[in-house]
């Protein structure tokens, strides 16, 4: 078994544990269960919960047990953990769609078939919806000072503010603590890991334990991904950046991680990859030296965008970026192609106006790229026409199906940078 501890600690993935000077070596001792805790609230994960996942994953591969838990019924509720304001609830059909796709994002980082140290997705809504209310206040609550729930950050500071706090919302630690209790009980788990928001939860149900089952159970937080200048990680001006392709194409994704600042790349590869801790400190001294190379970055991009998207995510992302370098652009899909020129306008022709019937001067027009024939048609001479990013080296030049470079799409360029996409339809 590997030393799980000491790999989490040079990584600097340790914000704070319980049992402190137990902990690594009860870790060393034996093959422990561990678990960690996403809720539902949509239907992808982000990269903020790319973490405490990727955490799961080292534990496993180090020899350990992983349960990666979805809270369908904590995800009716909405933890108040880190949170400046009451959460909206979410319907019934709204959790389903969304804990499906974070399952499946879940089953792509663990390994299910890996015999004793085999992953276990559990959803904490199986075990809470017969539990009746009576029923847990006798069990659960009784066990919870009141006083002791005021104390939490995530009640104080909520207390202390204009937003206040539900009584359901306050619930939310009673129930996370029992899954730590359950999973004890069901699955010999004994660690809970999450983010430093999570600390107040994961401690609530280390109480749990030893009150209701006399037990040491342990836990691990981990830091929030945030940027050296205090920003979180994973926001962009469009949003947050997700792990499912749906939301967050695997090019927008690899684009991500290669923009990322050089204060924060060295952070990001030991958070976020499973470089060895030699590989790292080598591209530390290359982006020391060499920083104009971002070779960082895309080390980082690679080894990221690989392992949620794989081979071909990756593929298609460098695809993409070499087109937008200029490379010629061919034999891509009419949604790959709309992901790489997510941004750029468009206009949409009859199909079969491509028979002959748009010269590269009416095009260009017709784009917008120029603003009369007579422009169109000086750019083309000056050599500044493209079309999929190859010259144009004629202004008699027709548009023909041979053009497209996808299903439908023609990608005409003016100059370096400006970018228009035809669309045919029929
Ligand atoms: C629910 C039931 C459990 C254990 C955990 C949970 C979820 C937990 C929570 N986590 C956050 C979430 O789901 O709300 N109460 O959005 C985030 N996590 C992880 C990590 C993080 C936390 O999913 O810090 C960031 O990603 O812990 O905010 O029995």
């Amino acid at each position: 078994m590997q030393d799980i501890f000491a790999d989490l600690q040079w990584r600097g993935l340790i914000h704070q544990t319980t049992a402190d000077d137990k902990l690594p070596q009860w870790l060393a001792g034996e093959a422990r269960t561990v678990y960690a805790g996403f809720d539902p609230t949509a239907d992808s994960l982000h990269v903020g919960s790319l973490l405490p996942l990727m955490m799961l994953r080292r534990f496993q591969k180090a020899g350990h047990r992983p349960i990666a838990l979805v809270g369908g019924a904590t995800g009716m509720i909405g933890d108040p953990s880190g949170k400046s304001a009451e959460r909206n609830l979410l319907s019934e059909e709204q959790l389903a769609t969304n804990i499906v796709g974070i399952e499946g994002q879940m089953r792509k980082l663990l390994n299910f078939d890996a015999g004793k140290t085999s992953a276990l997705l559990v959803n904490n809504n199986d075990w809470m919806k017969d539990f009746s209310y009576t029923a847990f206040l006798r069990d659960v609550g009784k066990n919870f000072p009141v006083n002791v729930m005021l104390n939490k950050d995530s009640v104080k500071s909520r207390l202390g503010s204009d937003a206040g706090l539900s009584y359901t919302e306050f619930s939310y630690m009673l129930l996370q603590a029992y899954d730590f209790v359950h999973l004890n009980q069901q699955y010999q788990c004994e660690l809970q890991i999450g983010g430093s928001d999570q600390w107040g939860n994961v401690t609530a149900g280390i109480d749990l334990g030893r009150r209701m089952l006399g037990k040491q159970l342990y836990g691990i937080t981990c830091p929030l991904l945030t940027k050296s200048d205090g920003a979180k990680m994973g926001k962009t001006e469009s949003g947050a950046i997700y792990l499912s392709p749906d939301r967050t194409s695997p090019y927008e994704f690899y684009q991500y991680w290669v923009r990322v600042e050089d204060d924060d790349v060295g952070m990001c590869l030991r958070f976020l990859t499973e470089l060895t801790e030699e590989e790292i400190k080598s591209l530390d001294l290359a982006r020391a030296a060499e920083p104009g190379q971002r070779a960082s970055q895309k080390r980082l991009a690679e080894e990221v965008t690989k392992l949620i998207h794989g081979e071909a995510g990756l593929k298609s992302a460098k695809q993409a970026t070499e087109i937008l370098f200029g490379a010629e652009i061919a034999d891509l899909s009419d949604k790959e192609l709309q992901q790489i020129f997510a941004d750029v306008p468009s206009v949409t022709l009859p199909m079969d106006r491509l028979n002959g019937g748009v010269s590269i001067v009416d095009a260009l027009v017709e784009s917008g790229l120029s603003k009369s024939k007579g422009e169109a048609r000086r750019t083309v001479n000056q050599g500044g026409a493209y079309l999929n990013n190859q010259r144009v080296e004629s202004v008699e030049k027709t548009l023909s199906t041979s053009d497209l470079a996808s299903e439908t799409v023609i990608v005409l360029r003016s100059g370096k940078k400006k970018y228009s996409l035809m669309k045919f339809s029929d």
